[in-house]
């Protein structure tokens, strides 16, 4: 069976990991994969989540098969999250099911729409890495879209939009929902706005990725797209991850929340949306969802945890600053000043991959191919020797 097989090459992001972690220089900077970090370089566990943990593993009795729309609570838990008091939750509008990670959400999501005769995906260019091999494996060919303007370090909305007018009812529009990875270029709301009126007059289907719910602004604004596209148009996917506003990466909980003109027709979706998790890995793991549903479902650790990544968020913001006023120093104008428009974990550097190279040869800087640089690992003990190697690669 495998006689002809060759290997084929690891996750590039995640395979930067293991590369800096095999660097021993002690002054090395790890700006790769997207998870949050303190200035120690820790991924702690969150407070809210460590006291909801052994509150679950105190009260579990058994290991039985969670059901397969995932622990109980969960998908009731984060609608709330999501919605608020929108109209759409009140009308039984909106339904979910849990799923392994954001990934697990968006392999659900590309079957569902493939399943129901969906013919292409498309996407502003640039996009997460993973996108592609995720909806290629359900058989799309993602189609890229103008997005971002790597001259402006900004999103070019009138070329975005153009190329959205050709979209049509079988067409399916990838859009971050917020903390664009990897630009951190996100729509504005009036752009969202536009984009909504838009898919509601053409009738291409909203795909709304959401894995950094409450990194950008806060948990209301970076829901503001959700329930503008769920308002204004009569069906909506989203794929919303709780691995980064959680912190429960290796857990693999996240969920795929559907929304459809009638309560029926979003319960019917949703049975084949489990349907086509049956066909498999039956049901989503049981951990990662118990402990969200026990933080959402309890007001003091909910209080907790929104203040912890409310913190956290403010603290990558922080990080933007002390980037952009350290390249002001070092006498680049406002060449990086773009970086405190944008939000959430990535910002893209103006470098070609030869100096993306540079960086990571010549400088102990890991960064991930295109240029893309996660702020967590952006500190004060590290910025300035961050910003003389991006001078002495750019200007040599
Ligand atoms: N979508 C985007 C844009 C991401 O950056 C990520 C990664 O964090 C995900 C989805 C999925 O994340 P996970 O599967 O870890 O929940
Ligand atoms: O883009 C990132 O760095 C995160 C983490 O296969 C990630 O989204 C990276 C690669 C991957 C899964 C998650």
């Amino acid at each position: 069976m495998f006689a002809a097989v060759t290997p084929v090459p690891p996750d590039a992001i995640l395979g930067l990991s293991l590369a800096y972690a095999a660097d021993t220089r002690s002054d090395k900077i790890d700006l790769g994969v997207g998870v949050y970090r303190t200035i120690e370089g820790e991924t702690p566990v969150m407070a809210a989540v460590k006291k909801a943990e052994a509150f679950v593993i105190d009260h579990q009795n058994s290991k039985r098969y969670t059901p397969p729309e995932g622990a109980p609570g969960f998908t009731d838990n984060i609608l709330k999250l999501v919605f608020g008091d929108a109209d759409v939750l009140q009308s039984g509008r909106a339904a979910a099911v849990q799923a392994p990670g954001g990934c697990g959400a968006l392999r659900l999501a590309a079957d569902l729409l493939n399943r129901f005769g969906a013919r292409t995906i498309s996407t502003g260019a640039p996009t997460w890495a993973n996108h592609k091999p995720l909806m290629g494996a359900a058989g799309f060919d993602i189609q890229m879209l103008p997005y971002y303007d790597a001259a402006s370090s900004s999103i070019d909305f009138d070329a975005y939009v153009e190329a959205v007018k050709k979209l049509g009812p079988s067409d399916v529009l990838l859009i971050h929902n917020c903390c664009h990875n990897p630009t951190g270029a996100d729509l504005s709301t009036d752009q969202i706005d536009i984009l909504a009126q838009m898919a509601k007059e053409q009738g291409f289907f909203p795909l709304i990725d959401a894995a950094y719910h409450g990194f950008a602004q806060d948990l209301e604004k970076d829901a503001y797209m959700i329930r503008a596209f769920a308002d204004r148009v009569p069906e909506v996917l989203v794929t919303y991850s709780c691995s980064k506003n959680f912190g429960l990466y290796r857990e693999r909980v996240g969920a795929l929340i559907v929304v459809s003109d009638t309560a029926e027709r979003a319960l019917a979706i949703k049975s084949h949306a489990l349907n086509i998790a049956r066909a498999n890995y039956s049901m989503p793991p049981a951990h990662g969802g118990a402990v969200v549903s026990e933080i959402l479902g309890s007001p003091e650790l909910s209080k907790m945890w929104r203040d912890e990544l409310a913190a956290m968020s403010g603290e990558v913001r922080g990080n933007r600053q002390k980037l952009v006023a350290e390249a002001e120093k070092a006498g680049l104008g406002n060449r990086l000043s773009y970086i405190t428009n944008q939000h959430g974990m990535f910002s893209l550097l103006p470098l070609n991959e030869e100096e993306v190279v540079k960086m990571r040869v010549d400088h102990g800087v890991y960064i991930v191919g295109g240029g893309r640089i996660n702020m967590c690992g952006v500190n004060h003990t590290n910025v300035e020797r961050l910003v003389a190697a991006f001078k002495a690669v750019t200007q040599s």
